[in-house]
């Protein structure tokens, strides 16, 4: 497979969130629940592009209708994508390849600071081409840690904001950047401890999930199955002190 290419897709295709007439081009799929076309635009450009670079590959989208091939390319053409509708600056394109049994690599570009993560199973994560280390184990009262409530799901927030709250005075600060894809990522390079959200879709993760486990962290759903890429699931994740803080905590909380 040749990595370079579709890395480059990655980069190419993010380009699409500065067009202006795409950006403000928006249309709702539910409450709160936002699709721009440059969601629309990045999906169709990374497919077809796919289709010819790995043909063999099949392609699952936040934005299209999917067949669940063993084989699949994971793509959310944009995560963050409220961000992206009020020009918050904190959005990703997140592509990752599912073989069939785990994702095999994986590529997470956020075209407003250039941050480029790239991991490949058993070679490890990289931030703009520097190796990322296993990611600092941090005391909890050292970490941040960020969590989704998920403006598209609103049923969860009693029991989401009671679970931060819980981890807010246990820890040192909580995050809320809404670009799961971007949150997870930055917890296996150490800029954030941990992660949780009720219900996230594999796309959100897929790609962020390989790079949190060549850093040395730990994520599961909230009843600490591992993590499954054909449907929504609840996600948790951290450095092992934080993850065993976030797990207890939702344990209380999550009936
Ligand atoms: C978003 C996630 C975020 C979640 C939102 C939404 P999208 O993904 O990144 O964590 O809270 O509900 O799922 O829809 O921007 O790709």
């Amino acid at each position: 497979m040749d990595y370079i290419a579709i890395i480059e897709l990655v980069k190419k295709a993010s380009a699409f969130v500065f067009d202006e007439e795409l950006r403000t081009n928006i249309d709702m799929k539910g409450s709160a629940d936002f699709v721009t076309a440059v969601d629309l635009k990045i999906s169709t450009f990374v497919r077809e592009e796919l289709k010819k670079l790995t043909p063999e590959i099949g392609f699952m989208s936040e934005e299209e209708k999917n067949i669940l091939t063993p084989k699949r390319w994971i793509l959310d053409p944009i995560d963050g994508t409220t961000n992206l509708v009020y020009d918050y600056n904190m959005s990703s394109v997140s592509l990752a390849y599912f073989d069939g049994e785990k994702i095999d690599f994986g590529v997470i570009y956020n075209p407003y600071n250039d941050d480029l993560f790239v991991a490949k199973a058993g070679e490890g994560a990289y931030l703009n081409g520097k190796k990322l280390g296993m990611a600092p184990d941090r005391e909890l009262k050292n970490c941040i840690i960020e969590f989704g409530a998920g403006s598209t799901k609103k049923q969860y927030t009693e029991e989401s904001f009671a679970i931060a709250k819980e981890v807010f005075s246990n820890c040192l600060d909580i995050r809320r950047i809404c670009s799961s894809a971007l949150a997870i990522a930055y917890v296996a390079a150490g800029k954030l401890n941990g992660y949780f959200e009720r219900s996230i879709k594999p796309w959100d993760y897929a790609a962020a999930t390989l790079m949190l486990h060549e850093c040395g962290c730990m994520c599961s759903d909230w009843n600490g199955t591992p993590i499954q890429y054909d449907e929504a699931s609840s996600y948790v994740c951290g450095t092992p002190k934080a993850y065993a803080l976030l797990t207890q905590v939702i344990n209380k909380h999550h009936k």
